[in-house]
């Protein structure tokens, strides 16, 4: 390879009066000798004072005319992209070819097809690029403020100090990336309308990015430093006239919209004043603060009101809680919590089960549909690939789940349950329902089709293929669908990465929604001493023990999810027994760290696991760590320390005292290792601290030259550091 500066012309010792011959110069700060002309660059002519360079080569203005002539890059190579809703993280290895220079820079070209006029146009300058977007020196980029639900197009243009010079050939790199849905960014601009003693007309601005139509926004308000009791009302314009107000108080206006991705984050808070009594209104004085009340419980019956009827499908029946310790929740501390406006609805609270079905799933005609072929099998029958061609749309793939013939109607009932559920959420992250054929047979469900399969079997098959980058980009792809669903209260009760499907842009999105059968059909689920049957190495202790499935249980399965994907679907604490896996935990002891796992990550699957579950993080606080670490990479560099990593946690750990021995000679023996005891001592391995430092290296020069001896004596030393590091760490 050709590095900047490596070429010095060859110099030729001459008297000070020869002329330098062709092939040679002497330049005019030379006067001695004559050089060869560096590489790539020639003269033909006698008494040359630079060489001219060959075509397609050149040379900047400042670089030395001893150095070789150099030429533009070829292109990056390798560009691969992560969407994380309406933000892209582009990545790319250095060209093959650098042109013989060191100064290799990366610029990013944005465009996106416009949804007017169907034609590729820049993006604009809304959307931000982190650290910039030209002159780039590092291998990736974050680009931010995108549009929703668009298709873009990332060229990543090479160049270095001599592409200027060349003839108008760019070298790039194009990725064609289409943005997930996103909720609208926070409202910036509010404003304080007329004002009078009890009310204030406020006024905003639709926020910079919707992200899709907006369906309405909501207003919270509170007196000023009286936040723990807040009023929070709807309405579909940018303007409200809020009354009911104290006179000459100041209050606190947050307001944020909805789309059908969801909430926004709520604006800044804006303070403002009512106006003071004035002398009619004294008289009502006495008044104000029964009319606050009273108004102030009207709204809140309006907004009730209004939220039921807004999800008009619902009307009439009655919301199911899974968890009653959610429902208290939205009054909780004296706040007044709305719940949701769409809330996950228990289909065993319809009377007729296929009456929740036709409420949730369309009914798709069987002749829409092609079956292709079978992927799998699920538990009332096979999984087919398809093609789904709805009329007046264009076909697209889908997945096919059947009910096989002579079915029970409780089967039938709890193979169109889950459609039922599926069918109420509309999540990027959630596998998404195109309808149900009930009227002929086999009764079907119809799904979205994702190329890529189960995340377990996906991971397995691409052992280590992936970037930090990438595999963060799928957590916090689930932990956005896991947000949504909490939202929604829906306890998933089985998630893990078996139950993760992939597409093509390496989107994971969670599926398998069941009712009772949820686990029935769960090849993990084991039956416990309680009767229930649960996916034990997936379950919080406090759902295996006394069935308390809550949101919060859910966060404790998806730091396992996090853990399979971290170690590429490794099996949770390899081949324990659940019996061992769940006296390891009651114990407090938990899976170690991933190989090349980033410390934060695990520090983060280390908080899902808290015994106590009101001290896990939520799926909200999930999403926005992961965000921040993807904005960041450097975030992730440090890894799990390699001496503290164990790759095979507490296979025998039920032991005397825990594992705890007194003395290597007595873990010597109790590996049945003892023969190497004064082998250990004579190099100075005296104390089991030592000994927990050990690498197969020490163990080498110790004379534990047998394989399968080291391979037992490393294990049982991970064991020990296990069990150090857990004594260390309360969790
Ligand atoms: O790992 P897989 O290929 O992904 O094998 C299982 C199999 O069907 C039984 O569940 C696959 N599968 C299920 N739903 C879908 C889907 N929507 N798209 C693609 N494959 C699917 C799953």
């Amino acid at each position: 390879m050709q590095l900047f500066g490596a070429y010095f012309g060859v110099a030729v010792k001459c008297k000070s009066s020869t002329v330098c011959k062709p092939g040679f110069y002497r330049s005019a700060l030379q006067t001695k000798s004559c050089s060869k002309c560096p590489p790539r660059s020639y003269t033909k002519v006698e008494a040359s004072t630079s060489c001219q360079c060959e075509q397609g080569y050149y040379r900047t203005e400042t670089d030395p005319a001893n150095m070789a002539c150099t030429k533009p890059p070829s292109a990056p190579r390798n560009a691969i992209s992560n969407v994380n809703e309406t933000s892209v993280f582009l990545e790319w290895s250095a060209p093959e070819e650098t042109g013989g220079r060191k100064d290799v820079r990366y610029n990013i070209v944005c465009s996106k097809i416009s949804t007017e006029s169907g034609q590729y146009e820049p993006c604009g300058s809304h959307v931000r690029y982190l650290p910039q977007r030209t002159g780039l020196r590092n291998t990736s980029i974050m680009v931010m403020d995108l549009l929703a639900h668009t298709n873009y197009t990332f060229e990543v243009e090479a160049v270095n100090g001599v592409s200027e010079l060349t003839a108008p050939l760019r070298q790039y790199v194009s990725l064609n990336v289409t943005t997930n849905q996103a909720a609208p960014s926070p409202i910036t601009v509010v404003k304080k309308g007329k004002t009078a003693k009890n009310s204030i007309a406020v006024s905003w601005q639709e926020p910079d990015r919707p992200n899709g139509i907006i369906l309405e926004y909501e207003i919270k308000y509170f007196e000023k430093d009286q936040e723990t009791s807040y009023t929070i009302i709807k309405s579909k314009e940018t303007d409200v006239l809020v009354d009911g107000l104290k006179p000459s108080s100041a209050y606190i206006f947050q307001i944020r919209a909805r789309t059908s991705a969801g909430y926004g984050g709520f604006s800044r808070r804006f303070e403002f004043e009512t106006s003071p009594y004035s002398v009619a209104a004294s008289s009502d004085q006495g008044q104000v603060p029964i009319i606050a009340v009273a108004v102030t419980v009207a709204i809140i019956l309006i907004a009730l009101v209004t939220g039921f009827l807004m999800s008009g499908r619902r009307c009439g029946y009655s919301k199911a809680k899974q968890d009653p310790d959610e429902e208290k929740m939205h009054f909780h501390n004296g706040h007044i919590k709305f719940p949701a406006v769409r809330t996950y609805i228990d289909p065993h609270t319809y009377e007729d089960p296929n009456q929740a079905v036709h409420e949730f799933a369309k009914e798709i005609d069987v002749s829409c549909i092609t079956i292709e072929r079978v992927i799998g099998a699920g538990e009332f029958g096979e999984v087919c690939s398809g093609l789904l061609r709805l009329p007046g749309k264009r076909e697209i793939p889908v997945a096919i789940k059947t009910l096989k013939a002579g079915y029970t109607e409780k089967q039938r009932r709890d193979f169109l349950g889950e459609a039922s559920i599926m069918g109420q959420f509309e999540h990027p992250n959630i596998i998404h329902l195109k309808g149900v054929v009930t009227k002929s047979k086999p009764v079907m469900i119809i799904t979205e089709y994702m190329e890529n399969g189960s995340l377990d079997t996906f991971l397995k098959k691409n052992d280590g293929q992936f970037t930090v980058i990438q595999l963060v980009g799928m957590l916090r792809g689930i932990a956005s669908g896991m947000r949504y669903l909490s939202e929604m209260g829906y306890v998933h009760r089985d998630l893990a990465a078996r139950n993760i499907l992939v597409n093509s842009n390496l989107v994971c999105k969670v599926s398998d929604f069941g009712l009772s059968r949820v686990l029935e059909d769960d090849p993990e689920a084991a039956y416990t001493t309680r009767g229930g049957k649960i996916p034990i190495r997936w379950t919080a202790p406090e759902a295996i023990a006394y069935r308390k499935f809550t949101s919060a249980s859910d966060v404790w399965s998806y730091g396992i999810v996090m853990w399979e994907v971290m170690s590429y679907g490794e099996r949770p604490y390899w081949e324990m027994s659940n019996q061992d896996v769940i006296k390891a935990v009651e114990e407090n002891y938990r899976l170690p760290g991933p190989m090349d796992c980033p410390t934060a990550l695990y520090h983060l699957m280390m908080d899902c696991w808290q015994k106590d579950r009101n001290s896990r993080p939520k799926f909200e606080e999930i999403v926005s760590l992961l965000d921040k670490l993807i904005r960041n990479p450097s975030s992730l560099k440090g890894l799990v320390n390699p001496s503290n990593r164990v790759s095979n946690l507490l296979v025998e750990h039920g032991s005397p005292e825990g594992c705890v021995f007194r003395s290597v000679e007595e873990w010597l023996e109790a590996i049945k290792m003892g023969r190497y005891t004064e082998l250990f001592m004579e190099s100075g391995y005296t104390s089991l601290e030592v000994v927990t430092q050990m690498t197969l290296e020490d163990l080498r020069r110790v004379g534990v030259t047998l394989a399968g001896h080291q391979k037992k004596i490393l294990n049982s030393i991970q064991e020990m550091r296990v069990q150090m590091m857990n004594a260390t760490m309360p969790i």
